[in-house]
């Protein structure tokens, strides 16, 4: 269903309901059955209206992703939006969140690879963004945002070789899209990234 249709629907089942509001209350009492009758009839409808609201809900977060897509770029699955303000690790990563998003985190070498030719486009071929995995909770232990060890890892050997003063991974574009561990506290740019459907 169209944003608009959604819309039109919306205001003739508000119309309805309220007719069928004025229905219940008439100035002679009407009798018991009929009184349920409207009842039942005024709880579909309230229950529609819900069901609406969820779809409209929806639809407005598919449009803000359709924006999100069309300022960044779109991979299957997912896209791709750059930030690139320097900032360190742990802003970047609120900033992402606050987005809706996480930072960027590739699950393939594909994945890695049409993010630092995005990165490449969108800031230069030098650049370096955060990434979001990190060890922080445990040294040598590389999570996902989501707490997961990660599967798929492109580090640029030997690194991540700064062990505990260096927790956050950055894909640099001076090593071709290769991983590095770097400060935290670094000021890096960022990719946020937005599951699609
Ligand atoms: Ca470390």
């Amino acid at each position: 269903m169209r944003l608009r249709d959604c819309c039109l629907l919306l205001g003739v089942l508000l119309l309805l309901t309220h007719t069928s509001h004025q229905q219940n209350n008439p100035r002679k009492k009407p009798n018991a059955k009929k009184d349920t009758q409207a009842s039942a009839a005024l709880e579909d409808l309230q229950k529609q209206i819900k069901d609406i609201v969820v779809e409209l809900n929806l639809l407005k977060e598919q449009q803000a992703l359709q924006t999100v897509c069309l300022r960044g770029t779109k991979i299957p699955g997912k896209c791709f939006l750059v930030d690139s303000v320097k900032k360190g690790y742990h802003t970047a990563s609120e900033d992402c969140i606050a987005k809706g998003g996480i930072l960027s985190t590739p699950l393939s070498s594909d994945e890695n690879a049409q993010l630092y030719d995005y990165v490449r486009q969108s800031i230069g071929p030098d650049a370096e963004i955060w990434l979001g995995i990190n060890d922080m909770q445990t040294e040598g232990v590389w999570l996902d945002q989501a707490g997961s060890n990660i599967r798929y890892k492109n580090w640029k050997l030997p690194q991540p070789d700064g062990s505990s003063a260096e927790n956050c991974a950055v894909l640099s574009g001076a090593s071709g899209g290769k991983w590095l561990d770097e400060k935290c506290r670094e000021e890096r740019a960022s990719v946020c990234e937005f599951n699609i459907v």
